[in-house]
C-alpha cells in the first residue's frame, strides 16, 4: 500500500471502529540503515533512508475526557491511555511506545487532549526497520497535529528516543528517531550523532536500487546483547581515554590493544574502522561511485559479524547468496541493517536486475534456512507527515 492508499485505509478502519471521519490523519516512516551500524551510541556517523513503509493514525476528540482510547486497526486490540495523570508505563506491551511519546509531551508541560486513535502499520515487526521509532514519532506528530503545537523536529526525534529508553528499555541511540523525524523525498540522511548535524545525501542514479531481504528472524534488542554492546564500547573509550569511539583513531586502539579483552579490542575495531566507511560511503553516493559503496557494505558486515557479534546465521547466509550472485549479476554490496540478531538485510543492486536478484535470493535463502524470506525494494521516502488535520 502506498501513503495514499495507506491513509484512506486508516480512516475507513476509524470510521468503522468509532463510527466517525477521523479529523487527523499523521504517518511516520521506518527506516534502513545503508551503513553506520552500532556507530551512533558513539557520537559517530550514521546513513540511513526513510523507507515506504509507515506507522500510520487517524484521530478526533474523543468526548470522554482525560483518555486516549488507541485501537490497533491490524491487531484488533485496544489500549487506553489516563492522561489526566502522568502517563505511565503499562498494557499492552506496544502501548508503551506511545506512551513513552505522551508522557514526553506532559514532561514539556503538554496538556494532553482527550483523543480516539486508530493506528496500523506496514513497517515489519521486529525486522530491524524501526518499527518502533516510527509509532514513537507517529504519535508525536500526532500530539502536534492535535495540539497545534509544533515542535522543533530534533527534538521530537530526542523526545522518541527518550520514550524508547524509559518506556521499551532500549538505550537506543539517536539514529532511528532521527531519520523518521527527518528524512527527505529522494535522500539518505548523513547524520552525525555527535554535533546531530544533518547533511542530506541524494540518491537519485536510476541504473540503482536498494533491496530490503528480511530474513523474517525476529530481533529482539530489548534482551541486553544491545545494552551489553554499548557498555564495552564505553570500556574500550574510557581506557583508550578518549571521550567516546569516535575520537579515537586505529593508531590509538592498537597501542591500548594489551589492555582491552579480546572482546573489547573487536568490538572498538568495528566501531572505529564504521565510523570511517560511513563517511567513505557517503562520498561514494555522491560520486555515484556504487562499486565502493558496495565493498564498503561487504566490509560493514563482516566487521559485525565478526567483531562486533550481532548477526546471526540467517544474516550471513543473505550476504553469502549476495556475494555469490556477485557485480556480474548485479549486486554492488550488502549487509545486515539494523541492530542485528535478526531482521533484515539491505543490498544495493543495478535496477535493472532488481527482479532477478529478488527471485535468486528468495530460491537460494528457503534451500539454505528452510525459510521464506520477504524482499522488497524501497526509494528513499519522506520523514513523518501530517496528511490531514
Ligand atoms: C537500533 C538502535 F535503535 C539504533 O539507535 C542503532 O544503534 C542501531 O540499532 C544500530 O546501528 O536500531
Amino acid at each position: 500500500m502506498n501513503l495514499n492508499e495507506l491513509s484512506a485505509h486508516i480512516a475507513a478502519e476509524f470510521q468503522k471502529h468509532y463510527g466517525r471521519a477521523p479529523r487527523w490523519i499523521v504517518a511516520a516512516p521506518g527506516r534502513v540503515n545503508v551503513i553506520g551500524e552500532h556507530t551512533d551510541y558513539n557520537d559517530g556517523f550514521v546513513l540511513p533512508m526513510a523507507i515506504e513503509r509507515y506507522a500510520i493514525m487517524a484521530a478526533d476528540a474523543a468526548a470522554a475526557p482525560g483518555e486516549i482510547s488507541i485501537y490497533d486497526a491490524h491487531f484488533k486490540e485496544s489500549a487506553t491511555v489516563d492522561v489526566s495523570a502522568p502517563v505511565t508505563k503499562g498494557q499492552p506491551k506496544w502501548s508503551n511506545y506511545i506512551r513513552g511519546v505522551l508522557a514526553g509531551f506532559q514532561q514539556r508541560g503538554v496538556k494532553l487532549p482527550a483523543l480516539d486513535v486508530a493506528f496500523m502499520s506496514t513497517v515489519p515487526l521486529g525486522g530491524g526497520l524501526s518499527s518502533s521509532a516510527a509509532l514513537e514519532v507517529c504519535t508525536a506528530t500526532l500530539m502536534e497535529a492535535a495540539t497545534g503545537k509544533t515542535i522543533d523536529p530534533i527534538e521530537k526525534a530526542l523526545l522518541a528516543q527518550k520514550a524508547e529508553h524509559e518506556f521499551a528499555g532500549v538505550p537506543c541511540g539517536i539514529m532511528d528517531q532521527f531519520i523518521s523525524a527527518l528524512g527527505r523525498e529522494g535522500h539518505l540522511l548523513l547524520l552525525d550523532c555527535r554535533t546531530r548535524k544533518t547533511v542530506l545525501v541524494p540518491m537519485s542514479d536510476p541504473s540503482v536500487a536498494l533491496l530490503i531481504i528480511n530474513t523474517n528472524v525476529k530481533h529482539e534488542l530489548g534482551s541486553g546483547e544491545y545494552a551489553k554492546r554499548r557498555a564495552e564500547c564505553e570500556e574500550a573509550a574510557k581506557i583508550i581515554g578518549v571521550k567516546s569511539l569516535r575520537d579515537a583513531t586505529p593508531d590509538q586502539l592498537e597501542k591500548a590493544k594489551g589492555k582491552l579483552s579480546d572482546v573489547v579490542y573487536r568490538r572498538a575495531r568495528h566501531v572505529i574502522g564504521e565510523i570511517e566507511r560511513t563517511v567513505h560511503a557517503a562520498e561514494g553516493i555522491r560520486q555515484s561511485n556504487w562499486p565502493t559503496v558496495g565493498q564498503l557494505m561487504y566490509a560493514s558486515h563482516a566487521a559485525l559479524r565478526d567483531d562486533y557479534e550481532v548477526s546471526c546465521k540467517e544474516l550471513d547466509v543473505v550476504v553469502e547468496i549476495a556475494e555469490d550472485i556477485g557485480y556480474r549479476g548485479g549486486v554492488y554490496g550488502c549487509r545486515m541493517t539494523g541492530g542485528g540478531f535478526g531482521g533484515c538485510c539491505v543490498a544495493l543492486v543495478k535496477a535493472d536486475a532488481v527482479d532477478a536478484i529478488t527471485k535468486k535470493i528468495a530460491a537460494d535463502y528457503k534451500t539454505k534456512t528452510g525459510i521464506e524470506a520477504t524482499i522488497f525494494a524501497s526509494r528513499p521516502a519522506a520523514g513523518a507527515t501530517i496528511i490531514k488535520g
